[in-house]
């Protein structure tokens, strides 16, 4: 999978690919990430990116050129998925994308900053807005990191251990249930009988139940869960590259 970021900020996302889960996909070569700064588009002699709004008002707004400029240098270079628009009101960011984004080959990810981009951009070159949820960040570059991680994650071979992304929070709609390490006893405070009895069914039995509960009364929304975690492991297992093959 291949992604690109289109941003004026490419130093803040510097940072989140280059360690840890993210930094090995890239160096193992499941996924590629392209940061483009949307400056080196401008044909302005100022290299000017934004500009005031049309009507009046406060705050800049993001000039159409530079961004189709660089859009339509990529969209020539191969097809893409999605050209994702990262935005306060886009449509909110939920697992179940994660899990479709996850199935496609190129995606790109704009990233918006001052007022946004010329609503031109949105109407003719955008395929998809997605935001992380309704709070405002002062640009799209955090929410593209998180969009960008949620997806790369569930790449097959990217986690340490295959299954550990599908057993997630939220991977089959349910709350993760509590874990414990040692020691089994740190001051009177105790790990729960079940889990030490080494009865395996029983303790997934356990675990299940505490996720059920845990869920019914954090996310009600989210109950009763579906299995949409098992069916992505499937079609990823299978080689699946179909995203039209999961729910919406
Ligand atoms: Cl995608 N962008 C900004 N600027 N703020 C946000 C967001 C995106 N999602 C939630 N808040």
């Amino acid at each position: 999978m291949r992604i690109d970021i289109l941003t004026l900020l490419p130093r803040l996302l510097d940072g989140p690919f280059a360690d840890s889960i993210l930094e090995r996909a890239q160096q193992n070569g499941l996924c590629e990430i392209h940061l483009h700064n949307i400056r080196d588009y401008t044909e302005s002699k100022h290299k000017q990116t934004d500009d005031y709004q049309f009507g009046g008002g406060a705050g800049m707004v993001m000039m159409v050129q530079p961004i189709h400029t660089l859009i339509s240098k990529l969209k020539a270079e191969r097809d893409y998925d999605e050209i994702i628009y990262m935005t306060p009101d886009g449509e909110q960011l939920e697992q179940r994308m994660c899990n479709r984004l996850s199935m496609m080959k190129n995606i790109m990810i704009l990233c918006g900053h001052y007022k946004g981009v010329d609503q031109r951009v949105r109407d003719h070159l955008i395929t998809r807005e997605i935001s992380i949820g309704d709070y405002v960040l002062s640009g799209g570059e955090i929410a593209a990191a998180v969009l960008t991680d949620s997806i790369i994650r569930l790449i097959p071979g990217v986690m340490n251990d295959e299954t550990s992304a599908l057993t997630d929070s939220y991977q089959d709609n349910l709350l993760a249930p509590p874990v414990y390490t040692r020691p089994a006893d740190y001051n009177g405070w105790k790990v729960p009988d079940v889990l030490l009895g080494g009865n395996f069914k029983v303790i997934e039995a356990w675990r299940m139940e505490q996720s059920l509960i845990k869920t019914r009364e954090r996310r009600p929304y989210l109950y009763p869960p579906d299995l949409e975690g098992s069916r992505l492991f499937a079609l990823h297992a299978a080689g699946g590259t179909d995203a039209s093959a999961l729910p919406r």
